[in-house]
């Protein structure tokens, strides 16, 4: 069959039908892959009678926002087994702009029909400081916040929650309704944690938006799952040449998917729980489970199993050695997760490895590599904190510091590039120290509690040293 380029009047002209476009009633802000594969995919799934549009802006790269406006929005997701593609098309985002088109996010937020803001921007896009709030001596923050200040045209905002900041404060003018904010980041309890570093970035420009932040907005925590790869230009010749259609916006995600969500929607939102969203009164312990034992053992392969030769997920956990080390990691990791409810961690445990094993996603290291402060912080640092704690060393946890630091010292990843970070100029400046003096920096730079103690650093530097 001949590929034909995906959009609207092409689908439509090929299915017979025609296709209801749904009013814009949901914002994005971070039109990845991973949003398009889990909460455009679950809108799309449940939405059928079209009353919930996405608008959708990508984050630092505009081309994801050119490519899927092209196409009207859509975009075709594989769902891809251990065996075999299942293909679909999203019908879910109505709009994709650049993020840097603000004044476009500021008019959508003013309008009442808006109900719900979801966010993946990655951990670190936050531009949170170690302790969880407004990291206040960032660069960007500080600009953002002197050009909200003076009332300098919004286009010049650069960070996601300057940007949003502007957003609310013209809803709050109009005399918008309350909305929900839904962060869909790997964090813990990120709906207060987001909430906080928006009421506390606000106070400093206008302590009445503060206020109406703190009293209007729904502030949702969520615990999100679904493994998805970065797309290669095989995946789109698969699109092409088995559904016909020349898509640039294709994602390939494995079939397994999780959402767990915690908090109100005052203005309402899709059923997502008909495709398997669940809505609970705690999440703390959903949350932890998935940040330490998925996204800790991502990490801990991401630094480690490189070493050892591995490229992907699928090859570092069959390698004897590096199962051996996240199934200590996890060991150590069970001991300390809320036990309130049941969280079937045998079951889980199980189903992570046969998850992790698929060879058909080619989850690369590299990738989940990037960005690690932030990342260890959350994955790994509780577990270690908590194992000293109860008087132990956190060993397996500590490896995965130790291997972090290995690829951050001359000689190492981010030596050659390989290796992306937000904090890369701190984490540059400490790594050309000498060696002892860049460990405990570094350690420092993660979480100043890891420098502040003598066995967490006497461990990475015996790991090391070896
Ligand atoms: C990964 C996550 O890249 C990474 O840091 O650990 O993107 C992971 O694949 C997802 O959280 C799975 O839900």
């Amino acid at each position: 069959m001949d590929a034909a380029p995906l959009t609207r009047a092409g689908l439509e002209a090929r299915s017979g039908t025609g296709m209801r476009r749904a009013p814009i009633r949901i914002i994005h802000l971070g039109l990845g892959a991973f949003h398009r594969a889990h909460q455009a995919w679950y809108t799309a799934r449940v939405d059928t009678d079209a009353q919930w549009g996405i608008a959708a802006f990508t984050g630092r790269n505009p081309l994801a926002a050119n490519e899927i406006a092209s196409q009207d929005g859509l975009f075709t997701v594989i769902e891809r087994s251990g065996t075999s593609d299942t293909t679909n098309i999203v019908t879910s985002i109505v709009e994709a702009s650049d993020g840097s088109h603000v004044e476009r996010l500021v008019e959508l937020l003013a309008d009442p029909d808006i109900a719900i803001v979801t966010i993946t921007i990655t951990e670190a896009g936050y531009r949170l400081a170690p302790d969880g709030r407004a990291d206040m001596t960032d660069p960007v923050v500080i600009s953002d916040l002197d050009l909200l200040r003076s009332g300098g045209p919004v286009a010049g905002l650069r960070s996601t929650l300057g940007r949003l900041l502007a957003g609310l404060a013209a809803r709050r003018r109009t005399g918008g309704p309350a909305l929900a904010i839904v962060p869909c980041d790997n964090m813990p309890e990120n709906g207060p944690l987001v909430r906080a570093a928006l009421v506390e970035l606000a106070a400093s420009v206008d302590p009445a938006l503060s206020a109406w932040i703190a009293e209007e907005v729904a502030f949702v925590s969520t615990s999100v799952d679904r493994i998805t790869p970065r797309t290669t230009p095989a995946d789109l010749n698969t699109v092409a040449e088995t559904d016909g259609w020349i898509d640039a916006g294709v994602v390939v995600t494995e079939p397994f998917h999780d959402w767990v969500l915690c908090g109100d929607f005052p203005a309402g939102r899709p059923r997502w729980e008909d495709a398997g969203a669940r809505f609970v009164d705690e999440i703390a312990p959903f949350e932890s489970r998935k940040l330490w034992l998925l996204n800790g053992a991502h990490s801990l392969l991401s630094y480690t199993a490189r070493q050892r030769g591995h490229d992907t997920v699928a090859q570092a956990i069959v390698d004897p050695t590096c199962l051996s080390a996240v199934e200590q990691f996890w060991d150590e990791a069970v001991l300390h997760l809320p036990t309130s409810v049941d969280l079937r961690l045998g079951d889980y445990r199980d189903a992570l490895l046969q998850r992790f094993r698929n060879t058909r996603i080619e989850h690369r290291l590299a990738q989940i590599a990037n960005d690690g402060v932030a990342k260890l912080r959350i994955r790994i640092v509780p577990v270690i904190l908590a194992e000293r704690a109860a008087g132990r060393d956190g060993t397996a946890g500590v490896k995965a510091l130790a291997g972090w630091i290995s690829q951050v010292l001359p000689g190492g990843l981010l030596s050659t590039g390989s290796l992306t970070d937000v904090h890369e100029p701190e984490v540059r400046a400490a790594s050309t120290l000498p060696r002892d003096e860049a460990i405990v920096v570094l350690l420092s730079i993660i979480d100043p509690r890891l420098s502040g103690d003598i066995s967490i650093v006497d461990g990475v530097t015996e790991i090391l040293t070896a």
